[in-house]
């Protein structure tokens, strides 16, 4: 098989002169095909979709507009130019020149965090694989289609590292990451929130406005790596990621304008009156806000972690924004809140600050999640609605971690199973709720067109207008 890597996979890492390259990405890009044919997103192999491609990392022009269908699209690789001279920032080789490759000591650790960042790409693309069948528009089936050929770059980058850099096992990792399947009761993808079903619209949207966003922190903590190639490509990774966030960020809040508009027409905040008129109601969106809240929330790990305190130290992985942080850099003797029980409520404990990193970029992440869920609320009160959603606790509905053992409400108190078990229905989506958002979905794909119960954008993709025919059905 040939192929004309410049114009197959546009890249900026010199694929071309790179031959040992070349045979391993030969060999595992048609299993990528394969895997895209059979889990990408169904039946959209022959549409035409107006996609961006990223072309180069020109901050001016990084990225291309036209239609494509979606097997042609061109998964490049692509890294952030070298900065002449960095320096690791931070843990026992601060000030020391960054890495070009891979110190031995350090090769299984960073394999597995490249390995697990790359597993989730896919994953996303699998969990949303149906949507596309009930897209509330062409506008929001083009969002969805760019979401899922971006993640598939993403994957791309992570298997470029796999290949360049980690020889065999490398190229076993890469197999095996089209190998998973998210959900598979045997070969589940690593990290629980990429095996949870995306089955609607609003869990689309709250998918990537939660769970992108533990994308942007976890990219933006290995964008500080002394593994210099890891750096660039991450950074690079976190402009696709804004796309991402703005779909999710948008998504729901047209969600919740549609709703509110109705709710001001109608003057009624009945749930029930609501879900007649084929509206979702608000507190089924806070349920399902709830729901993808704390399954990303968990995604940061235990709050109490060795394997983070060596990543940080090592320098495989910083803190969000670490040369922004006015510290020493080491956090040897520095300590940090985690939570603890006392006497039936959460309170503060201070512990080793380099145990409790994923702790911090949890809390960074709270703090950004916070500020997005108030941008809807002011969709609500320029409405004149009282209603106002909330980030729940860090607490509440737990799997990872030592609060897993507990009960917490989404304001944060400790309670018993049993206030658990009579109160959960209002805290997290029913059977029912879910049942009734399905029962909304219906794919409408007239050019302009909206389903009843999401508004029109405010404006349409790279300046094209709202009513553009962004895939192409022919
Ligand atoms: N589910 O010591 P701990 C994205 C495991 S999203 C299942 O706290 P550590 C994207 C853990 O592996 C960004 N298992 O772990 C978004 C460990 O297992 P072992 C993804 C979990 O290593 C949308 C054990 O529990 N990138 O890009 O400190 C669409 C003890 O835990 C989970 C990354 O995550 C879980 N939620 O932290 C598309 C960055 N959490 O060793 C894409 C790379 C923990 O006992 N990954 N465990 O077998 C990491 O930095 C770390 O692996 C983690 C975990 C922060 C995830
Ligand atoms: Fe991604
Ligand atoms: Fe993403």
């Amino acid at each position: 098989m040939n192929i004309n890597y410049n114009d197959k996979i546009p890249n900026n890492v010199e694929l071309a002169g790179d031959r040992v390259l070349q045979r391993a990405l030969e060999h595992w890009q048609p299993q990528f095909l394969n895997w895209w044919g059979e889990m990408g997103p169904e039946g959209s192999h022959a549409l035409d979709v107006y996609l961006r491609t990223a072309v180069s990392v020109d901050k001016a022009g990084w990225a291309q507009f036209g239609y494509v269908k979606m097997p042609d699209y061109r998964w490049g690789i692509f890294l952030n130019p070298a900065e002449a001279e960095r320096k690791v920032g931070f843990g026992a080789h601060r000030g020391e020149p960054v890495w070009q490759d891979v110190p031995g000591e350090y090769r299984a650790n960073l394999r597995r965090i490249i390995v697990t960042q790359g597993d989730t790409e896919p994953a996303s693309v699998e969990q949303q694989r149906h949507l596309g069948l009930t897209c509330p528009s062409m506008y929001d089936l083009r969002n969805l289609f760019q979401v899922n050929v971006e993640e598939g770059r993403h994957l791309w980058a992570m298997v470029y590292l796999l290949h360049r850099f980690f020889g065999r096992d490398g190229r076993e990792e890469a197999d095996a990451l089209l190998g998973r399947r998210s959900g598979d009761a045997d070969h589940p993808r690593i990290l629980g929130a990429f095996n949870e079903r995306t089955p609607d619209w609003l869990a689309f949207f709250m998918f990537t406005f939660f769970t992108d966003r533990d994308g942007k922190f976890q990219l933006s903590a290995l964008a500080e790596s002394a593994f210099d190639p890891l750096a660039r490509t991450t950074r690079f990774m976190l402009t696709e990621e804004g796309h991402h966030m703005f779909v999710g960020r948008n998504g729901v809040r047209r969600i919740i304008e549609r709703t509110a508009d109705v709710m001001v027409q109608e003057r009624t905040e009945d749930p029930d009156r609501l879900r007649a008129l084929g509206v979702i109601d608000l507190p089924t969106i806070q349920r399902y806000l709830n729901f993808h809240s704390s399954v990303t929330v968990d995604l940061f790990g235990a709050d109490l972690s060795s394997n983070a305190a060596t990543f940080y130290t090592t320098g495989l992985k910083g803190r969000f924004r670490e040369d922004h942080i006015g510290d020493d850099h080491s956090l040897k003797d520095a300590s940090y809140p985690v939570l603890e029980i006392r006497d039936g409520t959460l309170g503060a404990k201070e512990a080793p600050a380099l145990n409790a990193l994923n702790e911090r970029l949890r809390d960074d992440f709270v703090r950004d999640s916070i500020s997005g869920v108030e941008a809807w609320n002011s969709a609500l009160e320029k409405r004149g609605i009282g209603f106002r959603l909330r980030v729940p606790h860090k607490a509440f509905n737990r799997q990872i971690g030592p609060l897993a053992e507990l009960k917490v409400s989404p304001l944060g108190q400790v309670i018993s199973v049993a206030d658990w078990q009579a109160q959960v229905d209002s805290w997290l989506p029913t059977d029912g709720d879910r049942q009734f958002v399905q029962s909304l979905m219906g794919r409408v794909v007239t050019p302009g067109q909206f389903a009843n119960w999401i508004s029109p954008p405010a404006s349409g993709i790279n300046g094209q207008p709202v009513e553009c025919e962004y895939v192409r059905f022919n």
